[in-house]
């Protein structure tokens, strides 16, 4: 008898501590929903004080005032989080929620964003982003979607033209036998193939060293990281060909984004609108800042004649030709673009 109201006892004892237990676990999950917040990680390749790094730190207070710190994105700069296609990737698969990326590295991925990159698509950057702003950017956004990544705002990246170490650009024949870095995507190698150069795909963070040893003679860029980079102290010549405008995106993994709550979902969509407006307000300063800032010390920037511009961009025609060849469903994709006034 005894014995049995021991084992009763014992019973009782384990169930009292599966149930304390179930209590905390209960305890727990309601404190994750009420004071845990989601932990995002963030990359971004810019260093302190450039526009993007600025605007992206201002997107995640916002994110976390919006969503009531529900969401605590941490921003990594300055590439520490490897370089832009890894991140791509990663956010891609949700090591990662959020990347400040260019359209460029993405384009291999996801065939909509590579219209941006071939050269001279866009007449300037304002139509560009008139472009961006409507059905175009729609599609590109749509484009992205399928690859796991959603663009919640585009940033603006100015256009970039070719600097180099050896002499001024001024028509396509300058470029014969020049070693130029591009970043990763077959367009812009075919690219400076078509002007008779060799390619030379790189990260972005390697850039620097490759143009002091003269491993590549020449790279393009916009002002604002020509000059944050330090380029322009090792290769003084800046040629305004401007044959890429290319916009960035604040994009998320779609699944992250997809599976938040809907408030949080406008809370975050908004926080990047709102920052990717300081982002464009701030490129617009630095743009000017960072051409007065090569200039003075002492690089040569030269302008490239109308006859010229127009010499370069039927030299880069092949690469329209070739991609529009094996992407023909994007042919009015890109109609869509010229015909944006
Ligand atoms: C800058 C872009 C950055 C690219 C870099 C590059 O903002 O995303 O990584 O060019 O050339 O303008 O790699």
């Amino acid at each position: 008898m005894h014995a049995r109201y021991a084992k009763w006892g014992l019973k009782m004892l384990r169930l009292k501590k599966i149930a304390v237990a179930f209590g905390l676990v209960t305890a727990a999950v309601s404190m994750s929903a009420s004071v845990m917040a989601a932990d995002w990680k963030g990359w971004n390749i810019h260093v302190t004080g450039y526009p993007n790094t600025v605007a992206m730190d201002d997107f995640a207070r916002l994110v976390k005032e919006k969503t009531q710190g529900r969401i605590d994105l941490k921003m990594y700069h300055a590439g520490t989080l490897g370089n832009q296609s890894d991140a791509i990737e990663q956010v891609r698969l949700g090591a990662l929620a959020i990347g400040n990326f260019s359209l460029g590295p993405i384009g291999p991925i996801a065939p909509e964003a590579n219209v941006v990159s071939l050269p001279f698509v866009f007449s300037s950057v304002e139509q560009a982003f008139r472009a961006m702003d409507g059905e175009v950017g729609q599609k590109i956004s749509d484009g992205l979607e399928k690859k796991g990544l959603i663009a919640l705002a585009y940033h603006d990246s100015g256009s970039r033209s070719f600097y180099n170490t050896q002499k001024p650009i001024t028509e396509p024949s300058d470029v014969e036998g020049m070693k130029v870095r591009v970043m990763n995507n077959d367009l812009y190698s075919g690219m400076i193939t078509a002007l008779g150069g060799n390619p030379s795909p790189m990260a972005f963070s390697e850039v620097y060293q490759a143009l002091k040893t003269n491993v590549v003679n020449g790279a393009e860029n916009n002002f604002p990281s020509y000059e944050s980079t330090g380029h322009h102290e090792v290769a003084g010549f800046y040629s305004l060909s401007q044959h890429l405008i290319i916009p960035e995106c604040v994009c998320i993994n779609a699944k992250i984004f997809n599976d938040l709550p809907a408030a949080d979902q406008k809370a975050v969509r908004e926080a990047a609108q709102e920052s990717a407006l300081l982002q464009r307000k701030l490129w617009s300063e630095r743009k000017v800042a960072s051409r007065e800032k090569v200039l003075a010390s002492g690089v040569k920037i030269n302008e490239i004649a109308d006859d010229q511009k127009l010499a370069f961009q039927a030299a880069m025609e092949p690469v329209h030709k070739g991609f529009l060849a094996k992407n023909p469903e994007l042919v009015s994709l890109v109609e869509l673009i010229k015909n944006t006034k």
